[in-house]
């Protein structure tokens, strides 16, 4: 049996054509199931739905073979016992520090103010503020970082940013990316030694789906 660990929304739709590719076609919608384990059309591989930051604990642990997880997720988990043998390319978009229009970042940098910072990446914020040589108090949260700047929790924010207009609806505004974002596919080391014969052709499949050769 193969097990993939995906999550629900952009991940599970945007691996859906790599999947088909590989001849592999789930059973349920998780949309429209509250089902965690779904099956699919080849009866030794099944999707198990978990939350996005929870990949990687799943495959790590060998719960799962592999999993699609973003590069954010990757970053701020330890990638111990992990396999990363592909950037899918899907699930795209940016991190970066936003604040709010009213505040004059640029200013408060330049006079070595220290800042506030609200995140769920505290690993990427702090890696980038360090490397700026900028002093920052980091503030963890789990959602929804935008509201932190506008009731004065922080000063400003490290999150995703794709089209913008949840930093539009908010009043703020980008100030600095910090790198770019994509879901790469994570494969458990023991797994790919241990069930080579099944994961290589879908390994094979996914790479050239993403013209990464085989
Ligand atoms: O939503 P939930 O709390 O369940 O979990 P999650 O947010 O971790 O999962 P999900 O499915 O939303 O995101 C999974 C992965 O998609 C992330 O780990 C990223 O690698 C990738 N991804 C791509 C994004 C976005 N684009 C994105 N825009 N993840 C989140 N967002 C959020 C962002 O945090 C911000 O709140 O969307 C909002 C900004 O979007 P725009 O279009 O308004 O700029
Ligand atoms: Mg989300």
């Amino acid at each position: 049996m193969i097990t993939l660990a995906l999550s629900k929304g952009r991940i599970f739709e945007e691996t859906m054509p790599l999947l088909e590719k590989a001849g592999i076609v789930p059973s349920e919608d998780p949309e429209k199931s509250r089902k965690l384990i779904i099956g699919t059309n080849q009866p030794d591989v099944r999707i198990i739905i978990v939350r996005a930051t929870d990949v990687p604990t799943y495959v790590q642990h060998g719960a799962a073979d592999l999993g699609v997880a973003g590069k954010d997720v990757l970053i701020e988990h330890s990638g111990a016992g992990l396999y990363q043998p592909l950037d899918l390319n899907i699930a795209r978009c940016r991190l970066c520090v936003a604040a709010a229009e009213s505040f004059d970042y640029a200013s408060a940098i330049k006079q070595g103010a220290r800042l506030r910072i609200a995140t769920k990446y505290v690993n990427s914020a702090r890696e980038h503020f360090a490397k700026r040589g900028v002093h920052v108090d980091l503030i963890k949260l789990y959602g929804s970082m935008e509201l932190a700047p506008l009731v004065g929790l922080a000063d400003a924010i490290v999150d995703l940013v794709s089209t913008g207009s949840t930093l539009r609806a908010n009043k703020l505004v980008e100030v600095e990316e910090i790198c770019d974002i994509s879901s790469r596919l994570v494969v458990n080391q023991a797994a790919l030694k241990m069930k080579y014969e099944q994961l290589s052709p879908i390994l094979a499949v996914f790479a050239e789906a993403v013209g990464a050769g085989t």
